[in-house]
This record gives C-alpha cells, structure tokens and sequence, in this order.
C-alpha cells in the first residue's frame, strides 16, 4: 500500500512531498478553496464540533477515522487507491495495453473535460445544500448532511489532484474555474442541469442523495473503468464515501415514509398533511422531479461524445471489466427509446452510440431496488411509489421538451402543462407544506414530526449522541 502522509498540510497518499511544485501549487489553492468553504458552504456552525468520518487510509479495514472537528479544520486529503499490478485496459481500441500513467496528447482534451465536468457537480451539491443546516430534522440528520458535504470537498479535492497534477496550467485555470462558477448562478452556472437546482428542504435533499448522488455513483463507477490510471484509482476511492450519501437518501425516505404510514394509520387517512405528515401523493411529486432531473445527467440517448470516450479507453461501462462480452462493441446494437409522432417507441442504435442509455438503463435498475424497499413499508397502507417514464419530464435528448405523461403516454401540450404543474410536479402548496415542517431540532433527544428516527446511530454511537455540539 502507499503510505499516507498525513503530517503535511494537504494529507495524501501520492506522495506529494517528492514533487514540490505540484505540492506548492496545490497549497496555492487551498486558501482559495477554504475561502470558498466558508462562503458558500454549510451557512452556519462553521465553528462547532461535528463527530465527522474522515478518511485517512485506503485499506479494507478501517480506512476511515472519527471525531468531533470544525468543519473548516477538516482534513480535506487525496486518496488514490492501491494500484493494481500491470493493470491492462480493459475495453476499447487500446484493451490490453498497459493502463497510462500520464496523459496521451490525443486525449487531452476530452479526459480534461471529463475531469472538469465530474469535478464541477461535487461543490455544486454544497453550494445547493448550504441552508439545509438551519432546518435539521434531528442532529442525527444534521450531521449526516455536514458528512455528504465534507466528502463531496473532498470529491472536489480529488479532480483538483488530477487537474493540477496531469493538465499543466490548463489544468490549474480549471481548478481555478471550479471555484468561480456557482450553483444556480445566472451568468456563471454549473455544468449540468441537476446541479443548478435549488435544494430547499430536507425531503428535497433525500431525494437528491437517493437519485442525484447515484448519478455519481455510475459515472464514477464508469470512469474508474479508465485507461488513465489516476483517473480510475481516484473514483475507485470516491465510491466508498458515495456509498454513505446513497444511504443518506435511501434511509431518509424510508424514514419520511414510515412516519407517514404511522400518521394515516393514527388518524385513518391519507390526508395527513393537516397532521404534520407529508402524503405520499407528495413524495410521488418530489420523486418525479429528482428523478427525471437526474435522468437527465447520463446525456442523450445516442452520443458521438459516449461512443468516442468508450473507444478511447477513458469511459467504460458499469462493471466493464466484469462483463463477458469483446469490450469492442463495434458490431453490438442496443436498444434506446424514441418518441415516433405522438408514440413511444425503440429502435436498434449501434451499442457503441448508445452507451450513455446502456448507463441509464443500468442506474434505473438500481433506483427501482430502493423504491421497492419504500413500497414494502407503504404495503401496509395499500400504497404505492413509482418511477415514471423515462420519456417524462426530460430536458436531455430524444424526450427534451415533449409531452410524455408519468406512464409513458404522448398527450396534448396544453394539458401536459396543466398536469405537469397540478399533479406530476410538486404544486406551490406541497413546497409550502414541506417547507412549514422544516423547523430545526437541535435537543439529541428529539426529532422532527415528519420523519421517523433513524434505526441506529453512527459508528455504534447511539442515535441521540450529540453528532454536533450546538
Ligand atoms: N445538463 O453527447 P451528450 C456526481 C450536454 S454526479 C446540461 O449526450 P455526453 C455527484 C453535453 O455536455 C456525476 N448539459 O453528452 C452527485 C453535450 O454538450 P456538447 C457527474 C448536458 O458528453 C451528487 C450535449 O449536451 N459526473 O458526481 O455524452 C452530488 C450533448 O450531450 C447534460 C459525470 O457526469 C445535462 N444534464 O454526456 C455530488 C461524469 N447532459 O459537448 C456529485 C463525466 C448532456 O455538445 N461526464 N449535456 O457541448 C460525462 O461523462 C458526460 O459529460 C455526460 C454527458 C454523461 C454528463
Ligand atoms: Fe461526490
Ligand atoms: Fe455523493
């Protein structure tokens, strides 16, 4: 294993210290990036104690540490993960050469841009989640939301490494860049739409953990299929944190829905938002928002860009190595959906074209697995939540602006509009209502009405530990 070096000020397991230009201009960086944290990260309790996860090692057992600190005193390091000896790559026009190193000339450009664009959503998500903190359900919860947003700086932190370490100086104007453009802002947004959405309230940030943070986990699981091999050790390390913001959301949920069966059993109704519940026609509206949004983060259904960075090496499929097939694709068909006139329908696309569906197709898989968790518990309701179609609500590719209803079908604009604002969407009045919950519980013995407590606490702690000193 590399050793750590966790005695520097930017704690590492590259060895920065044996390359001081790199380490001089990352330390040129950090002062900008902490003047960003402060900024436009949580809007308060910079100064308190939290009972953070940081990570200090990548071995299997015990990679990660815990303990009370401020936030801004965070140990934000760059972790690769153990190399794997002559690692090949493993698709594409380069499979079975040795991984690289350092970066081919030919593909400068594009592994740049991939960088830039997976390196771009990891501060959006703090910029979109600062107020979040004044409206905890719980400490428990507050915690957990100063836990996705550290290591989400750290995600940062980990394209920044790759920037700064393989790009030269475009690569450190990007780093720079990361840092300028902001969530939500009119003339300099982020990169993709979801990371441009407003985070309000907490059971928007649920939903966002449970559907846009898997995002994360696809790309991420993609691009550690790299050739490049910085580029795939450093998501390989990345998705051991994803995992906890994934269960953020798929916790958080179940535990919104569990109250929520509690109150219509109680009051014999499902109209509970009287009684301080959120329904689930509600929750339907909120995940049909997420989700469509983040449907929208894997591109359009056949792409030029997906076709070339597969052939390329530096973008390979969900699990690519695994996979029993010629890591070529180049006689392959795969079938994408298309609107045809007022139906949906598919069509045969060549395999190498469609690689961004293949990876929607696979990320929507593993939504449903969680949504069928969710209905096991509103099964005692006679209840149900559902993914809607793939065609609703997109603003990417083939179904972008279309009239496509929750259930696939093409109807008139006038009343998709009209549906889309008083059913499909969240109305004015749910956002009101949710945002009337949002009143922060900061005694650890206590939790918001809405949602049910956690099963268990953190790292054995129990669930009212005080998380955060307040
Ligand atoms: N919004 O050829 P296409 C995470 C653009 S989340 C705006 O299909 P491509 C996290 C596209 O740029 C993971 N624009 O695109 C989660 C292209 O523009 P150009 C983030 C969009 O390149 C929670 C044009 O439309 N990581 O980590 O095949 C919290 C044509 O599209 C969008 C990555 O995304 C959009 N949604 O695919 C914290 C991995 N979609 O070039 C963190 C790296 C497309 O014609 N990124 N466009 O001007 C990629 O692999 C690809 O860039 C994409 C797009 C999959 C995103
Ligand atoms: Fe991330
Ligand atoms: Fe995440």
């Amino acid at each position: 294993m590399t050793s750590v070096d966790y005695d520097t000020l930017i704690p590492n397991n590259v060895d920065l210290a044996s390359d001081r230009r790199l380490q001089r201009a990352l330390e040129a960086w950090q002062p900008k990036f902490i003047r960003w944290w402060k900024a436009l990260g949580p809007q308060a309790f910079q100064d308190r104690e939290v009972y953070l996860r940081t990570a200090v090692s990548v071995s299997q057992e015990g990679w990660a540490n815990f303990g009370y600190v401020k936030m801004p005193e965070y140990r934000w390091g760059i972790f690769l993960a153990d190399p794997v000896p002559d690692r090949k790559v493993s698709f594409g026009d380069h499979a079975g050469d040795p991984a690289w190193q350092e970066v081919p000339g030919e593909y400068r450009a594009d592994l740049r841009r991939l960088v830039v664009v997976q390196g771009d959503t990891e501060p959006a998500s703090v910029e979109q989640q600062r107020a979040l903190c004044m409206t905890a359900p719980s400490l428990y919860d507050l915690r957990n939301l100063f836990q996705v947003n550290v290591e989400e700086a750290r995600h940062l932190w980990a394209m920044v490494y790759l920037l700064h370490r393989y790009f030269g100086r475009d690569g450190r104007d990007e780093a720079d860049e990361l840092l300028l453009r902001h969530s939500g802002d009119e003339d300099n947004p982020r990169i993709l739409g979801a990371f441009n959405e407003e985070t309000p309230d907490w059971l928007s940030f649920f939903f966002f953990t449970y559907f846009t943070d898997r995002d994360g986990k696809f790309q991420l699981a993609s691009l550690k299929e790299s050739a490049f091999d910085p580029l795939a050790r450093t998501c390989e390390f990345m998705l051991k944190e994803e995992a906890h913001h994934m269960f953020v959301g798929a916790s958080g949920i179940s535990r919104v829905i569990q109250r929520t069966v509690e109150l219509m059993k109680a009051h014999d109704t499902e109209e509970i938002a009287p009684y301080g519940g959120i329904e689930v026609a509600t929750l339907q509206r909120y995940l049909n928002f997420h989700y469509s949004v983040s449907l929208d983060l894997f591109g359009a259904e056949t792409s030029t860009n997906a076709a070339n960075y597969f052939a390329a090496g530096l973008k390979g499929r969900f699990h690519e190595a695994e996979r029993n097939d010629d890591h070529h694709l180049k006689e392959d068909l795969y079938e994408v959906p298309q609107l045809d006139g007022d139906q949906v329908t598919s069509q045969q696309v060549p395999a190498l074209s469609a690689l961004n569906e293949a990876l929607r197709d696979d990320y929507i898989a593993d939504c449903s697995k969680g949504v069928e968790r969710w209905n096991r518990i509103l099964a005692e309701v006679g209840l149900q939540l559902v993914l809607p179609h793939v065609g609703f609500n997109r603003k990417v590719g083939a179904f972008a602006g279309q009239p496509v209803t929750p259930d696939g079908r093409v109807v008139d604009r006038a009343e998709w509009e009209r549906s889309l604002r008083e059913s499909w969407l969240p109305t004015d009045s749910d956002k009101a209502h949710v945002l009337s919950l949002m009143s922060p519980i900061y005694d650890p013995r206590r939790i918001a009405g809405w949602i049910a407590p956690p099963a268990t606490g953190i790292h054995a702690k129990p669930v009212e530990y005080e998380y955060v000193l307040v």
